[in-house]
């Protein structure tokens, strides 16, 4: 029987963040074992908001070495970079001709990155871009982080009016998103995600942060008032916000960890937790040590030619569908 599709991406960027892994990564890992994967260095999001030319091929190359590292595996998974795909951008025109500027205008995330960096017409596209990616291949599900949730919902919306207006041609793609750790929140303001564009490097834990830099960060974390380790997110978010990561780290219960720090008070708590973290990344140090960027290179590059293949076949049918091939 023919196996479902997952397909996801990720910005390349430097910083990739424990939420990055916790609420996205570990999912992609662990579907390879059932789904037939395609994993995506998401380099044309990327340039949606101001960077830096002279670094981004160097950023774009640690980001796929970082997620090999994560434990992406080319073998069992394609793997390749967005822009070596220009399928990825056709789909994306088309699609845009059945989006209304309307629902655009709505997104969340372009409310918010227009406001620091301008609005501009891929930012504002942004969503549509996606929307191309996961269904240029068909995908059944998406696994991706809470943020991401209204961007899969017009990506649903388009595949529906596409089959509608030209033809069935699209599978309606499901969220997967974790029950915990899909939100993980900065840790200098428990409010707002943890994300890789917060200027303030303390928001954030990277994946390949030393044990000191995680210790740091961690002490360093806003904490609630009161000196009691409870799971609340209404009353005590930052304290929440430790607790999930450690849970996730550990594989402990949520209550486990309440029972177990619950009144020792905050600096015991936030020790053990930085502890969990640097354990818990310490594979993915490792692992990204040992890689050389020389093969990782390799591997995109095999893995571009092959999702150019099958982008292909499938592009062609949608270009018959809307009448661009008799
Ligand atoms: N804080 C988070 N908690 C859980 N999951 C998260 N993701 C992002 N932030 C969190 C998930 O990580 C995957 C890759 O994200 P992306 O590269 O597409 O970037 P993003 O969603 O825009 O968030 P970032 O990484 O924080 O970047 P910026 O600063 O640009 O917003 C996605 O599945 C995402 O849901």
């Amino acid at each position: 029987m023919k196996r479902k599709t997952v397909f996801s991406g990720l910005q390349p960027t430097g910083n990739i963040h424990v939420g990055n892994y916790l609420g996205a990564l570990r999912n992609w890992v662990r579907l390879q074992d059932e789904y037939d994967c395609i994993y995506c260095i998401v380099d044309l999001h990327a340039m949606t908001v101001e960077y830096d030319t002279s670094d981004f091929a160097k950023e774009r190359g640690e980001a796929a070495r970082v997620l090999i590292a994560c434990g992406v595996d080319p073998k069992r998974s394609l793997y390749y970079y967005q822009s070596e795909v220009p399928h990825h951008v056709e789909l994306a025109w088309i699609l845009g001709t059945i989006t209304g500027t309307g629902q655009l205008s709505r997104m969340t995330q372009f409310k918010e990155k227009s406001g620091t960096t301008g609005a501009n017409l891929g930012l504002f596209a942004y969503p549509v871009l996606m929307a191309a990616d996961i269904l240029l291949y068909r995908a059944d599900a998406v696994p991706v982080g809470d943020d991401q949730r209204q961007h899969l919902e017009l990506a649903r919306d388009l595949a529906e009016r596409f089959n509608f207006r030209f033809g069935e041609e699209f599978p309606i793609p499901e969220p997967i998103i974790p029950e915990h750790g899909a939100r993980i929140m900065s840790l200098q303001d428990p409010k707002v995600k943890m994300s890789k564009s917060d200027p303030d490097p303390g928001s954030r834990i990277l994946v390949l942060d030393d044990p000191d830099t995680i210790r740091a960060r961690i002490k360093a974390a806003v904490t609630d008032s009161g000196s009691d380790v409870r799971f609340d997110w209404e009353q005590k978010p930052g304290i929440s916000n430790l607790i999930e990561m450690m849970s996730l780290f550990t594989g402990r219960p949520l209550e486990s960890i309440e029972g177990e720090y619950g009144t020792g008070g905050y600096g015991k708590f936030k020790e053990a937790v930085a502890e969990s973290v640097i354990e818990g990344l310490a594979p993915i140090r490792a692992a990204f040590a040992a890689l050389d960027d020389g093969d990782v290179e390799q591997i995109v590059r095999a893995g571009a030619l092959e999702a150019h293949e099958k982008a292909e076949v499938f592009q062609q049918r949608v270009r018959e569908r809307v009448g661009l091939r008799g």
